[in-house]
């Protein structure tokens, strides 16, 4: 890495950059087999470039059966051949630095896939060496689970194994049993894990589902959800007291990122569960957890100017003194931004991503606005949607291929994609928006741009304002320099009556710029970042 990435930057480079989630098995294929690979990420680094990215963080390459697409790994330290190998790992990073991309990792530490030797040793016999790596546990009297856990990807969270005579816990697939954290050993390697990608020069780690590593060691029983009822999954049956953000996994937590800390100018962020209610312990206890609890409120939210300003208010409340925020506008578990809020609201969506306190996260396409895939008369791919069908859980609408051109294939294969690329693609693919200055892609190139070069945007601090009529508003204020953000959420134009003046830095559909005096109008769907003239100017 060059010296210059690793000059001393205020404030640290994770707080002022966007963050880029990438999927991998969608975003280049370079081999024509249908699923995206390494070698084909590196022919689009400089579209990153071109775009303002910073980071990225990328969902698993490691090796896996791809159960769960690359969530279930078989080996911690190498690459999956689907994706390409170690070397052109290395080459991608190198290819990221030199750019000033820095590469931010996803690991799974909860759980491994069943095809792990860890796991492959510790069902091989009760006195194996590596049996307490995992939860076993004896049946029931009757030859039943232990208790009554549910697996998030739904039935019994227990398996049983015939050969063995115990069962073993699974949070997700009974493909990918859960390590037992509580077991020094299982920290030890799991320390050395992330010390293996340290030393190679990523610069940090998504933490997935972190907040469901420990397991309460007297195994009791769930209690009931009150909030249950039969439209809802059943997997949601019982309200995950005993295996979710027990106290022991913080204190491991803590322990991952005392590794990370090992290391300097790196970064960790972490899947959390329980919404803005919990989001603050996740950042420290007695020592630091993650820099960014990730936070998908965007995505969790209705969205009308009320809802949305409540959220946030809501989740910046959650955040502690000294922390720093962070949105995230998609992902690869989520429905699509654009499908969530719709076409005509997709731009706003942008600019409240890139002018909130806080670390921004897109998830790659949602630049170019791509909607949900249309599943409906295909199989899922996605096994949740396998294992619990029917309440629309089913995560490869938001999976589909990166669109990079108008040809069959949208430029992301020469072959038949793993998934279909979707409908749209005329309108959403890069070579299109990129040529069009008033495209969606523009506007977050734009976006981008902005908030990493305006300490208002950066730094400043959120000063919220009433809404008025489905305009949602506030300010973003830095020393003298202060910024003025409106969102019409309405679906027609509003008046805007405020008594303040300044100029247009950029609005929503590219193409005003002009100075405002006291009053302005906002069209269905638009929104603008103005500075406000100084008084005396
Ligand atoms: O997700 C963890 C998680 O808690 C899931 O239940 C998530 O809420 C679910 O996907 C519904 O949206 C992580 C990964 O992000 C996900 O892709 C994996 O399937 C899961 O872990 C298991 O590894």
């Amino acid at each position: 890495m060059s010296s210059a990435i690793r000059a001393v930057e205020q404030p640290e480079w994770w707080k002022r950059h966007a963050i880029y989630q990438i999927y991998p098995l969608s975003f280049q294929d370079s081999d024509g087999d249908g699923i995206g690979d390494l070698a084909g990420l590196a022919t689009r680094v400089d579209y990153l470039a071109w775009l303002g990215v910073h980071a990225v963080w990328l969902s698993p390459v490691y090796r896996s059966p791809m159960l769960d697409f690359g969530y279930d790994i078989s080996d911690y330290t190498d690459i999956d051949p689907v994706f390409g190998s170690l070397d052109q790992f290395d080459q991608l990073l190198e290819a990221l630095h030199r750019r000033d991309i820095r590469l931010i990792l996803d690991v799974v530490p909860n759980h491994t896939s069943d095809r792990h030797a860890w796991f492959r040793e510790s069902r091989s016999s009760r006195h194996n060496p590596k049996r307490d790596w995992y939860v076993w546990s004896d049946p029931r009297p009757d030859g039943g689970p232990p208790n009554n856990w549910l697996s998030r990807f739904g039935g019994s969270a227990w398996e049983w194994d015939p050969q063995t005579g115990q069962y073993y816990y699974h949070a997700f697939l009974r493909e990918q049993p859960d390590l037992n954290w509580h077991n020094p050993q299982v920290r030890a390697a799991f320390a050395d894990v992330l010390r293996f990608w340290l030393k190679r020069g990523v610069d940090g780690f998504r933490i997935d589902a972190s907040a469901v590593l420990a397991e309460d060691p007297l195994l009791r029983d769930d209690p009931p959800n009150p909030e249950f009822d039969d439209k809802m999954p059943p997997p949601e049956k019982f309200r995950r007291v005993f295996t979710d953000a027990r106290p022991e996994t913080m204190r491991y937590l803590e322990e991952m990122r005392a590794v990370v800390d090992e290391f300097p100018d790196r970064v960790v962020l972490g899947e959390v569960q329980g919404g803005t209610g919990r989001i603050g312990q996740f950042y420290a206890g007695e020592r630091p957890r993650f820099h960014l609890p990730l936070n998908f409120l965007l995505l969790d939210t209705q969205w009308d100017a009320a809802s949305l300003s409540g959220g946030i208010d809501q989740y910046l409340n959650a955040v502690p003194e000294g922390a720093w925020p962070v949105w995230i506008l998609g992902s690869h578990d989520k429905p699509r931004i654009a499908s969530l809020v719709g076409e005509d609201r997709v731009r706003l969506a942008a600019m409240l991503l890139f002018t909130l306190p806080g670390t921004p996260i897109l998830f790659a396409g949602d630049e170019i606005g791509t909607p949900n895939l249309d599943m409906s008369g295909r199989e899922p791919r996605d096994p949740f949607e396998k294992r619990v069908p029917g309440y629309g859980l089913n995560r490869d609408k938001s999976r589909s291929p990166m669109r990079w051109n108008a040809e069959p294939g949208a430029g992301f294969t020469q072959g038949i994609p793993w998934l279909p690329v979707g409908d749209g693609l005329d309108e959403h693919n890069v070579a299109k928006q990129r040529d069009d200055e008033h495209s969606l892609l523009s506007l977050y190139r734009r976006l981008i741009a902005l908030r990493q070069s305006d300490p208002a945007l950066l730094e400043g601090s959120y000063e919220p304002m009433r809404c008025q009529d489905e305009v949602l508003m506030f300010r973003r204020c830095h020393k003298a320099r202060q910024l003025f953000v409106a969102l019409n959420l309405a679906g027609e134009e509003r008046e805007v009556r405020q008594e303040i003046s300044g100029t247009i830095l950029v609005s929503t559909h590219l193409d005003r710029c002009e100075a405002i005096v006291a009053g302005f109008h906002l069209r269905p769907g638009e929104g603008i970042v103005l500075a406000v003239a100084e008084q005396g100017q």
